[in-house]
C-alpha cells in the first residue's frame, strides 16, 4: 500500500481510452478531460433545468423516481426525450465505446440515466460502494473484474467549494472491512470532463459549501448479465428514451441502449389503462373491447 497517499485520480484524453480502461481496473476510478463539447453540456444543462428544476433548486419539482442520497443530496432518473437527444451523443461517444469495451467487455450496455445533485449545505456523504460484491462474502471479493461503472458528467464546474466526489483509490480490490492507510482523493472537473468509477470503489460526495447546486449527469453502464437492484425503487424506469431516437441509430450503437423503455406517449398510456382494467375488472374490459371492435368495424 506504500505510496497510496500520493496516488491521485489519473486523467486521460479522448485518444487514451484503452489505457484509461487499464488504469480503471487498477485504481477503480479515472477522469476524462474535455471528452465532450462544453457547448453541448451547457445546452443539456439548460434543458434539464427546464425539465427537472429540482436538480438545480432544492425547493423545486424533483426528478422522477428520485431518492435522497444524503443531507441535501438527491439522485433521480431523467427520461431522454427529443429535447434531450444530445444526451445520446454523450452516451454513444466513440472514446467511451472504446473505454467500456476495455473495462466491461464487448457486450456492455447502459443500465440507467439520471442526475445527481448536491445542494448548498450538503455535508460530507457517508463512505460507500455503489453495490455489494457479486459473490458477497466469498473468496472472490475484490478479485473480479468490474461488473458495473458509474459515469458522472458535471453540468457545472466542480471544485473544492461545491464539492466533488472523493475516492479511496484501489478499494474496489479490497475486502469490505479492511482498513485503508491512504487518504481520499478528489479531482476538479470542468463541463466537458467526466469521471468514471468501478461500482465497488469506496467513495463519497464532499460538502457543498457554495451557494448553488452541483448537478451532474449520473449514468450506469454494466456487463449484460447484471442489473441494478440496489440503487432505485423496485420497478423504477431506469432508462427511458423517445423510441424513434433509438430506432434511428445504427445497430452497433443501438445495442448499447437495448434496455431502454419507451417514453410514454398516448398509445403507451392507453395500453397501461387497458391492462389495468383487464386486470381488475376483466368483465368490463371485455365489454369495452367488444364495443370498440364494433365501432371500429366497417359496415
Ligand atoms: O455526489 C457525489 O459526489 C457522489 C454521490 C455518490 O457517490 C452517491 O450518491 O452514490
Amino acid at each position: 500500500m506504500e505510496g497510496l497517499e500520493m496516488a491521485g485520480i489519473e486523467r486521460f484524453g479522448a485518444g487514451q481510452a484503452a489505457q484509461a480502461a487499464e488504469v480503471l481496473a487498477r485504481d477503480g476510478v479515472i477522469a476524462f478531460d474535455r471528452i465532450f463539447d462544453p457547448g453541448l453540456i451547457s445546452r443539456i444543462g439548460q434543458e434539464l433545468r427546464r425539465q427537472v428544476p429540482g436538480a438545480f433548486d432544492e425547493a423545486a419539482r424533483q426528478p422522477e423516481d428520485y431518492l435522497s442520497v444524503g443531507d441535501h443530496r438527491i439522485n433521480g432518473l431523467v427520461p431522454i426525450g427529443r429535447r434531450l437527444s444530445g444526451v445520446l451523443d454523450l452516451l454513444l461517444d466513440p472514446a467511451l465505446e472504446t473505454f467500456f469495451v476495455g473495462a466491461l467487455g464487448e457486450g456492455w450496455v447502459y443500465e440507467s440515466f439520471g442526475v445527481i445533485s448536491s445542494f448548498p449545505g450538503a455535508t460530507l456523504q457517508h463512505l460507500h460502494s455503489d453495490d455489494n460484491f457479486l459473490f458477497e462474502g466469498s473468496e472472490h471479493d475484490g478479485q473480479l473484474p468490474a461488473f458495473a461503472l458509474t459515469i458522472a458528467i458535471p453540468l457545472v464546474e466542480v471544485n473544492d467549494v461545491n464539492g466533488g466526489t472523493e475516492f479511496l483509490i484501489g478499494t474496489h480490490r479490497e475486502k469490505k472491512q479492511q482498513s485503508y492507510p491512504g487518504t481520499a482523493v478528489s479531482s476538479p472537473m470542468q463541463p466537458g470532463d467526466c469521471m468514471i468509477w468501478d461500482f465497488m470503489i469506496r467513495h463519497r460526495g464532499r460538502p457543498n459549501t457554495s451557494t448553488a447546486a452541483r448537478p451532474m449527469l449520473y449514468i450506469t453502464a454494466c456487463r449484460s448479465f447484471w442489473t441494478d437492484s440496489v440503487n432505485f425503487r423496485p420497478n423504477a424506469q431506469k432508462l427511458v428514451i423517445q423510441p424513434d431516437l433509438v430506432w434511428s441509430l445504427p445497430p452497433e450503437k443501438r445495442r448499447r441502449l437495448k434496455r431502454f423503455k419507451p417514453m410514454p406517449g398516448l398509445g403507451t398510456g392507453l395500453r397501461s389503462v387497458s391492462r389495468a382494467v383487464n386486470w381488475y375488472a376483466p368483465g368490463l374490459h371485455q365489454g369495452l373491447m367488444k364495443l370498440l371492435r364494433r365501432r371500429g368495424s366497417p359496415r
